[in-house]
């Protein structure tokens, strides 16, 4: 007998490509049927055949409170009843650009969006408009929303399903992405010397998170900085997953290296469809209807979008104990993950920051596309659905981050040791 989500797979493959409306939830790279869901709270999550399982998708995200915050839920309501879109302005949206910048100070001016995707192809529109150049370097494996610019060696669902180069983007496109090797300098800077005076931008995830977890070498968000200000370029970080939740001010005050432009999503809307883009005011001043780089959309600054973003953020502004809480659990999982993979005789290598973590079956250190893409996907997969069996969803593919969150408990970790040590015990072991 069919499961409630097979049933419902099935019936959505009629009507929707490949059933989902986004392909890294697909479950493409780890086989199966997605999981369809109901409902869920805190990090407990519940799908449509009554399954709980512990969650650390987190709407590969936002949830950093958890999943339906009694005061993000009120916020909605609330909102909703005085209309969920006014397609003008409103003062919930100057509220919301002012917490942005005391949370992120060189974040002097910021225009909401609705998702990463569009902030990140307008932080690049405005970087040109402001430089008046065409090229933008972006790295292998990084992913930046479905833009055309992007979709040249992209990580995330792309990279998943073994496409990071997209049909349908032009040569004219492609040609002004120039690609660099993540944590890298030597391979940027070869790129803006070979292009000088016609890169416009330099885009990166400050800490990857869409060919699974990646952190910053020592020194290579520095160098970026500083490359930028001897090539005139414009620095973007990528915040949309590391915004708000590596620390309060995102990966730039975790690492304190500050961007020119910085983008988000997710995050920022507390798990609404909101996106942004902002930074230092002299660059942001070229955005319509101050200046000529045109931007715009009926549903930015949307009202249910704000209040929702706008309560988790003050959350999280109010509460900087919640940050020191999240690196002492996801410390906790890792090193205990650590010791049940060494016990299994597990070849693997994983990177932890803050609440981002991924682990990638390969002994070789993961600093990049190439070291990431040797991770054992096949034993990824096994393992992927043996925690499932168990209760624990994971992202499903190996290119992508777990994400933590304020509410999973103690217990919850211990369960997912549990689970992982019986997981690695139904595998057979790689010789
Ligand atoms: N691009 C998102 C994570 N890297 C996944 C989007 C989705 O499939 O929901």
């Amino acid at each position: 007998m069919l499961s409630k989500s097979q049933e419902l797979f099935e019936r959505a493959q009629s009507f929707i490509p490949g059933g989902v409306n986004s392909p890294a939830r697909a479950f493409k790279s780890v086989g199966g049927t997605p999981v369809f869901f109901k409902k869920a709270k805190g990090s407990k999550i519940t799908d449509v055949d009554g399954n709980e399982y512990i969650d650390f998708v987190g709407s590969w995200g936002p949830m950093i409170i958890g999943h339906a915050h009694p005061a993000v839920v009120k916020a909605v309501q609330d909102a909703s009843f005085n209309s969920t879109s006014f397609g003008a302005p409103t003062e919930i949206e100057i509220k919301m650009a002012q917490l942005v910048q005391g949370m992120v100070p060189n974040v002097e001016k910021v225009r909401m969006v609705n998702s990463g995707t569009e902030a990140c192809m307008s932080a690049i529109r405005v970087a040109r408009g402001y430089t008046g150049k065409d090229k933008v370097i972006k790295f292998e494996g990084n992913y930046h929303g479905h833009g055309d610019s992007f979709l040249i060696k992209a990580g995330s669902g792309a990279l998943t399903l073994g496409s990071p180069s997209s049909p349908g983007v032009t040569e004219g496109t492609a040609k002004d992405t120039l690609i660099a090797d993540y944590n890298s300098l030597e391979s940027v800077e070869k790129l803006l010397n070979e292009n000088e005076g016609n890169v416009a931008a330099i885009i990166l995830e400050p800490v990857a998170g869409n060919m699974g977890c990646i952190p910053p070498v020592e020194g290579f968000l520095e160098g970026l900085r500083k490359l930028c200000d001897a090539h005139d370029v414009v620095l973007i970080f990528d915040e949309v997953m590391t915004g708000f939740r590596l620390s309060r001010g995102g990966a730039q005050e975790r690492y304190q290296v500050w961007a020119d432009l910085v983008t988000f999503g997710k995050v920022i809307g507390g798990g609404l469809p909101v996106g942004a883009f902002g930074g230092r005011k002299e660059i942001m001043a070229v955005v319509a209807p101050e200046g000529p780089v045109y931007q715009a959309g009926t549903l930015s600054g949307n009202p249910l979008a704000m209040h929702a973003g706008f309560t988790q953020l003050s959350i999280l502004d109010r509460h900087p104990e919640y940050y020191v809480e999240l690196e002492e659990k996801a410390e906790f999982l890792a090193k205990r993950l650590r010791a049940v993979l060494n016990q299994h005789g597990v070849r693997y290598h994983m990177n932890q920051v803050g609440s981002m973590m991924s682990i990638f079956f390969t002994d070789t250190e993961v600093i990049d596309f190439n070291t990431a893409n040797q991770t054992d996907q096949e034993f990824f997969r096994k393992f992927f659905h043996e925690m499932l069996k168990r209760g624990i969803y994971l992202p499903p593919s190996p290119f992508e981050s777990w994400f933590l969150a304020t509410t999973h408990t103690e217990e919850m970790l211990d369960n997912t040791i549990v689970a992982a040590d019986d997981a690695l015990g139904a595998i057979k072991p790689r010789d």
